[in-house]
């Protein structure tokens, strides 16, 4: 199996982490996805990465999609609860994370354009999504070690990658350690996994 991933992405990083923890070993490619003949919409229309193309050709996204194919992959190191509560308990963490990742990505592609297009307000209106869903994934946690029945699981892979990539595109903004202690203390713990330190995105 081939992964089209970039490496900021956190979706994509959420799909590297889960086939680490899995101890899958895939097939990686790194796209440019600016690049005319990027070949990330021959697989998926949506244009977007993470990508896993299967042996038979055929391909399968978003990260949500790919997470659940991998988790089902092997029985071992389950990352998706069996139990239907657990279950949309750890899908809904995974969704808030995602959505504070489509609200931040949002902001870094508004910064992009020249300053006079961009527009104040709606950049205004994505961070209040970013703080809204940090505060209530803060609250949420609130003393526990792991986010969903006390095990480590794709909520926290989630959590922990949009963790990242807020931190990193927003480090004047967001003073997580302060603001979200909860997060940080998860943060912490998160990066100490190789499956983390191995994958740590970087601003470009
Ligand atoms: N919901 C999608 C989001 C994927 C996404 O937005 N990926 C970004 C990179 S971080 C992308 O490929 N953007 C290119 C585009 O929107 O054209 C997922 O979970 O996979």
């Amino acid at each position: 199996m081939k992964l089209l991933y970039t490496i900021n992405s956190p979706y994509a990083r959420k799909v590297r982490i889960v086939a680490i923890e899995k101890g899958l070993s895939l097939d990686m490619q790194q796209v440019v996805l600016a690049d005319p003949d990027c070949p990330v919409k021959q697989y998926n229309p949506l244009a977007k990465v993470p990508v896993l193309i299967l042996h038979d050709g055929s391909s399968l996204y978003d990260s949500r999609v790919i997470v659940e194919y991998l988790d089902d992959c092997s029985a071992s190191n389950k990352l998706i609860p069996q139990a239907a509560l657990s279950k949309i308990s750890v899908r809904r963490w995974e969704a808030l994370a995602d959505g504070v990742c489509d609200a931040a990505v949002a902001i870094m592609l508004e910064q992009r354009k020249a300053e006079a297009a961009q527009d104040a307000a709606w950049m205004t209106k994505q961070m209040d999504k970013v703080s809204r869903g940090l505060t209530v994934l803060n609250d949420d946690l609130a003393n526990r070690n792991w986010c969903v029945d006390n095990a480590f699981s794709l909520a926290d892979i989630a959590v922990g990658c949009m963790l990242a990539y807020v931190t990193m595109r927003f480090a004047k903004q967001i003073d997580l350690a302060a603001q979200y202690p909860n997060l940080h203390r998860l943060h912490l713990c998160l990066q100490a996994r190789p499956s983390f330190a191995g994958s740590e995105p970087s601003p470009y």
